[in-house]
């Protein structure tokens, strides 16, 4: 049986978090207040709306949707002005070894985040020609911990649910594998990262065959 590898975005190829962190700080800051990095914790592989409204709720104010809409396309013109600027430098450790290795292989790659700007960050980062389907924040209509961006990869590559592993630095993510009754890899802090089979720092420190060895066949 076939194993299929779908991967996060944000925290797990590239490290975008410290612009997003930027551009949120920068709003933020321009409502009158600030918010602290465990907060900032929170916001990784969440919406880009659920993060403004944690963000609102940190800083005691309330918006109306209009303005939601207004601040949260405001956060976004300053993320992007910031990633338009990313190189292949900002891939991280042991993504492009791991990617190719794959490739050489045949084994399928799909991307499943979060992100609406997916596209970009992958162009600019040099990493787009490796993907053979892309789920990002403009596909799903629900964000994880529900399954469905992976539920869609997985529909895209023409492999069961049970052959995908996916690569994940947010609990939410390791929740929506799980759901999928897909394998699971937690890049970060096990603390952080229950119900990961197993966790890495990064992609380095795992081979095809170990990957191949945590499908749910
Ligand atoms: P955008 P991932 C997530 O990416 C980020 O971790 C999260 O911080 C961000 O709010 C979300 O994408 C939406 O991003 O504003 O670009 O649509 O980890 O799911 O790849
Ligand atoms: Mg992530």
């Amino acid at each position: 049986q076939q194993t299929a590898c779908i991967f996060d975005l944000d925290g797990v190829l590239v490290d975008t978090a410290v612009y997003h962190y930027k551009a949120w700080k920068q709003l933020a800051n321009s409502l009158g207040f600030d918010f602290t990095h465990a907060q900032n914790e929170q916001l990784k592989g969440v919406s880009r709306m659920r993060s403004l409204d944690m963000i609102l709720e940190w800083g005691g104010i309330r918006k109306s949707d209009a303005e939601r809409e207004e601040l949260a396309s405001l956060k976004n013109s300053w993320y992007v002005a910031m990633i338009s600027k990313m190189t292949a430098g900002e891939v991280l450790p042991g993504s492009l070894e791991l990617l190719r290795q794959l490739k050489q292989q045949g084994i399928k790659i799909a991307l499943g985040s979060a992100s609406k700007n997916s596209a970009l960050i992958l162009e600019r980062t040099g990493l787009a020609h490796f993907f053979d389907a892309i789920v990002d924040g403009n596909a799903v209509t629900t964000s994880k911990p529900d399954p469905e961006v992976f539920i869609k990869a997985a529909e895209l590559l023409d492999t069961a649910a049970a052959g995908c592993v996916v690569f994940e630095d947010a609990f939410a993510g390791v929740q929506a594998a799980n759901a999928a009754g897909m394998g699971v890899v937690g890049i970060g802090d096990a603390e952080n990262l229950k119900g990961a089979q197993i966790v890495i720092k990064d992609l380095s420190e795992i081979t095809v065959a170990e990957i191949e060895a945590l499908n749910r066949f």
